[in-house]
């Protein structure tokens, strides 16, 4: 039944390889889906060519994957073999790059708007902006500067009802270091095609001006205190240092010391108008943090004017000094000063805290590892930041502030949501130290947002991936600056079924109907210090949305001492790995049918029911539901509890299916951890967002983001406080917003060394349609697969494969779907194998 065959090919290993002999060559690598046999043996051939060119043995490219065709004589084959694909057709990915000359109400600042911006504000006497060459901090200075999206119904209006676009106008945050009692002060700013105005953002929910004393720390302080700070510790107790670790912190030639500071939060200080950081000393090899010295300095840096700051605590070697002349005093007069002595680290690819190649490498012989392919070419598009996969289209921005956000989510064109993406991350450690023991990173005031960039081909992202830059204007800058590869879109086989079913009694049908869940993913990496957070939105063929994040990169350990026991195993000689916990928060702004919604749990009991097929009086248990509607934004509050389980459902009372039921979203958060510090104590007064797994509020534009840049210093009392967003409120057939939070405690272990791996570490929340569509819209996927006979309850004629036009795939030699099919039906349905099973 098989006629002749040529194996496909897909970067076939070489045992599969077979090179047709033919010297023919086709002029290009474009591709045709209609060909004649001998013309697709010529383009076979064509892949041999350009495998020669570009890499001599495969054609590798940008990493999309080719494949030579199959010739097959059998004619019904023939019609359903692929072509060869030697350079996959691009009518799709990134359509149009670059800044749009009328960017979307979603569109970041074009570089040609933060021209505008800085420029107009630079004129501003009031504002007082310093020379970006004479930046100090007690200069007048932007701190970084991030679309202001304009107030919802505007945007609705815009995009719903033919109203004008919205005035785009960004979010300046402006350090007054040069005002009598500085303060950090927000403008907004507009419009950005002609800014003609900036004034203080007025929001009832949090204060501006802010306290200077809870600013973000920037480059501008930081290189202050190196210079003044560091060169004085440096003065006083160098010589500790050289003989403590071999190195200093400044003129240190190549035996320098590094630091990295820990903002002590206001909530263990108790005063909202000093600032205070940790500045904690490592071996700047790779990776830092995994060099700790058991040394470091407290700082005073409450002034704008920096002769006053000074160093108010000392860290060494297991003691706690008052000052720097306390430890000089006591290092060099008591002789039962604990004094510490480890070799100075120099830098190399031969430690093994870097990620070099070691061990017995595997495979044994170098063998590329798999990649991802798209046959047919991408099957996505992008307009500047407008995406369209499937029957998904949605736009996608890079927040400086708060990192990836994606808009105005649609499913074949109805909004699913708003507005979806990252508000905060979070992450409190624990130790003995003083240092460790006050470190509770939250990360906004680190500018989340600047910290994806140059995502590696091959490795962060498939090479075929779509990738995003961004530009951002901060701090010290004149002009904006464009982060490459900051953000990559590609589709992904998952490699596990959306859905499938093989029905292989002839009395149930006899067929098998299935589909991989290929899926849109748009991805960026947070590098933010030490640790490397993945965020993606993944787009599903089901209707379904999926927000992950999960964690990697280098752990922040701690100079190991015994007293660190409880707080986390030693990993290394010097190595203490400290206990922490990872907090995320995002904002999902779901509009279900409208911006009506209403957000009910279907509560999961159980009861006991009479069994009167067996007696009067026997009984049964089992679980049943009730649908639970929340009604204020307190009573929808939610904390995980085992023994309750629920559904968390959000719909449009007036839309409902034929049967009455609700046709809603469901919100399924596969990741929550329990956060245990006691409420309204320390910083955790400024994360009460991470207090529960999900909340649920009305839409205000004066509640865009939970939690802010301050947070880092502000849990004495938090400039943007989350409490205050859930009220007695109805939520009733409300604009509704539903916040979620997930987490992972870590109790970093060797295997954390030298980098955390991602196994395990994956967070997710989905959303999922709930009786929205009628049926699961995959149907309607070109992607499915069907097997069955050609003709019913009649095995002799024969299978058929099902692909809805799309070509057959072939790998690397083995049998497709259709030749196993042809040469071996009954291994595909089994009807006839005599292990049967109901
Ligand atoms: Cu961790």
């Amino acid at each position: 039944m098989v006629g002749e065959m040529i194996p496909r090919l897909f970067l076939c290993p070489p045992r599969h390889r077979q090179r047709p002999s033919s010297s023919r060559h086709p002029p290009s690598c474009e591709y045709h889906t209609t060909m004649d046999d001998a013309e697709k043996y010529r383009r076979s051939i064509g892949f041999w060519r350009c495998s020669t060119m570009v890499m001599g043995i495969a054609c590798v490219g940008l990493a999309v994957a080719f494949i030579a065709t199959v010739v097959i004589k059998n004619k019904e084959l023939e019609e359903s073999a692929g072509s060869a694909l030697p350079c996959p057709s691009q009518d799709g990915g990134l359509l149009t790059s670059g800044d749009p000359s009328e960017p979307s109400p979603f569109h970041d600042l074009t570089i040609a708007e933060y021209r505008r911006l800085h420029e107009f504000l630079a004129k501003q006497t009031d504002i007082n902006l310093a020379p970006a060459d004479t930046a100090a901090v007690n200069t007048s200075n932007i701190f970084i500067v991030d679309l202001l999206i304009p107030a919802k119904q505007q945007v609705l209006s815009f995009l719903d009802n033919q109203g004008t676009q919205p005035a785009r106008e960004a979010r300046v945050m402006v350090f007054r270091g040069d005002k009598p009692t500085p303060v950090v002060e927000e403008y907004k700013v507009g419009p950005l095609n002609d800014p003609a105005y900036a004034t203080l953002i007025q929001n009832p929910q949090r204060r501006n001006p802010v306290q200077f004393t809870v600013r973000p720390v920037g480059a501008l302080e930081f290189g202050t205190v190196h210079k003044n700070i560091m060169s004085l510790v440096d003065q006083e107790v160098g010589d500790i240092l050289q003989a403590s670790y071999g190195g200093t912190l400044t003129e240190c030639g190549d035996t320098c010391l590094t630091y990295y500071p820990t903002p002590v939060g206001s909530g263990l200080t108790g005063d909202i108008d000093t600032r205070t950081i940790w500045f904690w000393g490592n071996y700047p090899a790779e990776y830092y943090s995994l060099y700790p010295l058991d040394f470091g300095v407290c700082v005073d840096l409450t002034s704008s004017d920096f002769s006053q700051w000074r160093v108010t605590k000392v860290w060494y070697s297991g003691t706690i000094y008052d000052s720097l002349q306390d430890l000089k005093t006591r290092y060099h007069s008591d002789p039962a000063t604990s004094k510490t002595r480890v070799d100075y680290v120099h830098n190399s690819k031969k430690l093994k805290t870097t990620q070099s190649l070691r061990g017995d490498p595997a495979p044994e012989t170098p063998k590329r590892p798999p990649v991802q392919v798209e046959p047919d070419g991408k099957r996505y598009s992008i307009q500047h930041r407008h995406v369209t996969y499937m029957h998904w289209d949605f736009d996608i921005r890079l927040s400086a502030l708060t990192g990836p956000q994606a808009y105005d989510i649609r499913y074949h064109g109805d909004r699913i949501a708003y507005e979806l993406g990252l508000s905060e991350i979070a992450v409190f450690y624990s130790g003995d130290n003083p240092v460790q023991r006050v470190t509770d990173f939250i990360d906004s005031g680190a500018l989340i947002g600047t910290h994806s960039k140059s995502l590696i081909p091959g490795a962060d992202c498939p090479e075929g991936a779509t990738f995003l830059n961004v530009s951002f204007l901060g701090e010290g800058m004149g002009e904006p600056t464009t982060l490459e590869r900051a953000t990559c879109v590609f589709e992904q086989n998952t490699g596990i079924p959306l859905r499938r079913h093989l029905s292989y009694s002839r009395e149930q049908g006899a067929f098998y109907g299935g589909m991989a869940d290929s899926v849109l993913v748009v991805r960026s990496i947070l590098t933010i210090v030490n640790y490397d957070y993945i965020m993606d939105f993944v787009f599903h063929q089901s209707g379904a949305i999926e927000m992950r994040a999960v964690s990697t990169g280098y752990i922040l350990s701690t100079f190991y001492r015994p007293e660190e026991a409880p707080y986390g195993f030693r990993l290394d000689e010097h190595i203490n790995g400290n206990v922490h916990h990872h907090m995320f928060h995002f904002k999902a702004d779901l509009d279900i049918g409208g911006t009506s919604n209403r957000y009910e749990t279907l509560d999961i009991s159980e009861e006991e029911v009479q069994l009167r097929q067996i007696s009067p009086t026997a009984t049964y248990r089992q679980t049943k539901f009730d649908r639970n509607p929340r009604v204020t934004e307190t009573d929808a509050v939610y904390k995980f509890n085992f023994d309750t389980p629920k559904y968390h459902i959000v719909h449009n009372e007036q839309k409902k299916t034929q049967y009455d039921v609700p046709r809603a979203f469901r919100i399924h958060i596969d990741g929550m951890s329990k956060q245990l510090l006691t409420q309204g104590m320390d910083n955790e007064r400024t994360i009460p967002w991470a207090r529960q797994q999900l909340a649920v509020t009305v839409h205000s534009d004066h509640e865009l983001v939970s939690s802010s840049p301050y947070a880092m210093f502000d849990s004495r009392d938090p400039v943007t406080n989350f409490t205050n967003f859930i009220s007695d409120q109805s939520i009733v057939d409300k604009d509704l917003v539903f916040w979620v939070t997930m987490g992972v405690h870590h109790i970093p272990h060797t295997e954390d060394l030298p980098v955390t791996p991602t196994v395990g570490g994956h967070l997710s929340f989905f959303l999922l349609p709930y009786n929205y569509f009628p049926e699961c819209p995959s149907v309607s996927s070109r992607d499915n697969i069907r097997v069955e006979y050609v003709t019913p309850n009649t095995p002799a004629d024969g299978l058929k494969v099902e692909r809805n036009g799309n070509k057959e795939n072939g790998a690397c030699g083995a049998l497709t779907l259709e030749q196993l099919v042809r040469q071996r039906p009954d291994d595909i349905l089994q009807t006839n194998n005599e292990f049967k099973l109901l």
